[in-house]
């Protein structure tokens, strides 16, 4: 590349959530002091999957609903980038779905970051998968994603938080990047992120979240009862924000990057590959063909 592209202005309607979101980012990234050549954000299709246009760094447009393995090859490819996935509710929870529940299982150390505003914008306000009953004709029971990845065996780190609290969002977002750079594994964080266009959410959430720290007996180490704490919080009619889900480091499943990578110099990225430095290799591999 000889030419690096410089990020635009945000094409979001005036007071989206996801400019809040956009800022916890951009804090947490600064905040780390993450180089913007070691950044590589991985969008999805939506108004939010459109955030790396608007950031600095290495960005990659994916299909709709293929942000993970999409990002999951570039860790895989160069573990020392700093890798982010970045999109919606409708692309990671419908169309998507089947690769978040497999890139929590993979557990890669990147961070997933998913605006929820429970609707697909971009389209124009249809019901994504966390729409309640009632919106825009929807009939079906919405599912909630934490407690989806909170039940995968191998996730370590499952938050949420809401972009009218873009400093609560970006500590959130800190953790979890400190947690991929420590080559811990997979960190995902919902933000609610109200789409004030289709479905304005702003009053409702405010008065809903309530930070998980706040809950009588709340255990974020436990799997169990970090599920029964937000399954608790949710029947008595708040929605469970903070830092849901982190067991103690000897409890965490290992990272995929750091089971198939053990050192970054031998990652396909960055190693050696002139034909001198690897004839041996390559001559020992066709003699065994012959
Ligand atoms: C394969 C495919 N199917 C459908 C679409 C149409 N489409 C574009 S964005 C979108 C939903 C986006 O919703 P979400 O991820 O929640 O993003 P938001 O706009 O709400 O931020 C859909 C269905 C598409 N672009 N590609
Ligand atoms: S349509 Fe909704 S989600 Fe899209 S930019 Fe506008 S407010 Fe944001
Ligand atoms: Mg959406």
């Amino acid at each position: 590349m000889t030419e690096t592209a410089k990020p635009t202005s945000p094409i979001w309607c005036p007071g989206c959530g996801d400019f809040g979101v956009m800022a916890a980012i951009k804090r947490a990234l600064t905040e780390l002091k993450v180089p913007a050549e070691e950044t590589v954000l991985v969008g999805g299709i939506g108004c939010s999957g459109a955030i790396h246009n608007f950031m600095e760094g290495y960005g990659f447009h994916s299909l709709h609903g293929r942000l993970l393995p999409t990002a999951v090859g570039v860790k895989l490819a160069n573990p020392k980038l700093t890798v982010l996935a970045i999109g919606g509710d409708g692309d990671g929870y419908a169309i998507g779905m089947g690769h978040f529940v497999h890139a929590l299982k993979k557990n890669a150390a990147l961070t997933y970051v998913v605006m929820n505003n429970e609707t697909y914008g971009l389209t124009k306000g249809q019901a994504s998968p966390t729409a309640p009953v009632g919106f825009s004709g929807n009939v079906e029971t919405p599912f909630d994603a934490t407690l989806l990845a909170m039940s995968i065996p191998s996730s370590g780190f499952v938050a949420r938080g809401f972009s009218g609290a873009p400093r609560e969002a970006g500590q959130l977002i800190t953790q979890a990047i400190q947690f991929n750079r420590e080559r811990r594994g997979f960190a995902f964080v919902e933000i609610l992120s109200p789409c004030v266009t289709y479905n304005d959410t702003y009053k409702e959430w405010r008065e809903q979240v309530q930070n998980v720290d706040t809950v009588p007996g709340y255990d974020r180490t436990d799997r169990t009862k970090a599920i029964a704490g937000c399954l608790s919080t949710i029947a008595a009619g708040r929605i469970p924000v903070g830092l849901l889900f982190r067991p103690s480091d000897d409890r965490l499943a290992p990272s995929l990057d750091r089971t198939l990578i053990p050192t970054v110099e031998s990652a396909p990225a960055t190693a050696e590959i002139s034909l001198e430095a690897n004839r041996a290799r390559y001559e020992k591999l066709l003699s065994g063909l012959a």
